[in-house]
């Protein structure tokens, strides 16, 4: 039997710490310290929308994601009230995404700010696991000035809790003879899938915990919630098979491209398409694709980013088409000091297939 099998698996979880705040902080210093939420437009307490995410200071006032905005605002009206920045947060997304794909022997991504990696055979023991997520966390730290929380398990649900355990710049790492006690004082809320429906049965079971689930027979638990109550019942042991494992549904076709230097020159611009064409036309070709939509996105000096799109009568894989629509889109933005370029294809289908369904998995 091979040793990594015998010896069990090394999980990380990783999660940045009230990510789009962290964000807005580190591009203004001078927001350090105070109460920060990025969401809806307040409107002095009138605004409707939500919260996206707070910083640690205002978590004390009692805001939380998905908090009505005008809530937030009538607990912390002297907060910093930003809007949402989604292009600048996904950019540094990818890049701690890129940081993090390089240390396991599997990665997957399941946000925009959250991970797993599977360390088993990229580290002996525990020990070695823990000294390596300090790595991780040193390099982010470094490279993008944001903290991560991580947590280190031998299952996806235990390394999750894990890292929500110590937040924020949290390190916990539960080795397998430790995760039933790591776990049993939690409430049973942290267990990832028991929302409020069934916290509300277990409280009316007389469970709080995650160690009065423990100690329940699984035949219990299956009779409230059927099927679930099993998997309940491995959860709270730690228990969790699913491996980690990059599982992209292929909806479109993409690339961009940031220039060394931002060009207001329309040939730079159009030489830099052609080029991501012929990958992105490569790429469908390759895979058996045909589309029917091609998107144009740019990203000007100023970050503004736009997105063009056409969309055929009929999927084609001519790689003519994209260029003509991609050159026809661009029009529009000749002469503008140009940051990024990418195209996008999309309404993807294999002739003969019919349309690319949503179970239409396939390996990276
Ligand atoms: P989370 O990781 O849930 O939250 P967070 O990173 O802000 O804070 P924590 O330190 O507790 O991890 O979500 C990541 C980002 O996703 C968050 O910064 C903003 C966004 N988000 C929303 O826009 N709406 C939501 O309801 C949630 C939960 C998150
Ligand atoms: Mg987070």
């Amino acid at each position: 039997m091979p040793q990594t099998l015998l010896k069990g698996r090394i999980i990380l979880h990783l999660d940045m710490d009230s990510f789009f705040a962290s964000i807005e902080e580190r591009e203004h210093p001078e927001y350090r310290g105070r109460p920060v939420i990025v969401g809806a437009d307040p409107m002095e307490g009138k605004g409707r929308g939500v919260v996206s995410t707070a910083n640690y200071e205002a978590r004390r006032y009692g805001i939380h994601s998905a908090m009505p905005i005008s809530r937030a605002y009538y607990l912390c009206p002297d907060g910093i009230f930003l809007g949402v920045n989604y292009a600048l947060y996904s950019m540094v997304s990818h890049r701690i995404m890129d940081i993090l794909r390089g240390y396991g022997t599997a990665f997957q991504q399941v946000s925009i700010d959250e991970a797993y990696l599977d360390l088993t055979g990229a580290v002996d023991d525990f020990q070695e696991a823990r000294a390596l997520a300090e790595g991780i966390k040193e390099e982010i730290r470094k490279r993008e000035r944001l903290t991560a929380s991580i947590g280190i398990g031998p299952s996806k649900v235990v390394a999750k809790i894990a890292s929500d355990f110590r937040k924020p710049d949290g390190l916990t790492v539960v080795p397998p003879e430790e995760v039933e006690a790591f776990l049993a004082p939690l409430p049973v809320r942290k267990i990832p899938g028991v929302g409020e429906k069934t916290e509300e049965v277990l409280k009316l079971e007389g469970i709080r915990t995650i160690g009065d689930l423990q100690k329940r027979t699984p035949g219990e638990l299956v009779e409230l919630f059927g099927k679930w109550g099993l998997e309940l019942h491995n959860l709270a042991l730690g228990i969790d098979h699913r491996p980690v494992q990059e599982r992209r549904v292929t909806k479109s076709i993409g690339r961009e491209t940031t220039f060394l230097e931002d060009t207001a020159d329309p040939g730079e611009v159009l030489a830099a398409l052609e080029d991501i064409i012929a990958e992105v036309h490569q790429e469908a070709v390759e895979r058996g694709y045909s589309f029917r939509t091609v998107t144009l996105k740019l990203r000007l000096k100023d970050f503004t980013t736009f997105t063009r799109s056409r969309t055929l009568a009929r999927p084609t894989r001519d790689r003519e088409v994209i260029k003509d629509i991609a050159e026809q889109l661009f029009s529009e933005f000749r002469g503008r000091e140009v940051r990024l370029v990418g195209i996008r294809l999309t309404g993807l289908v294999r002739p003969g297939r019919g349309q690319t369904r949503l179970d239409d998995f396939c390996p990276d």
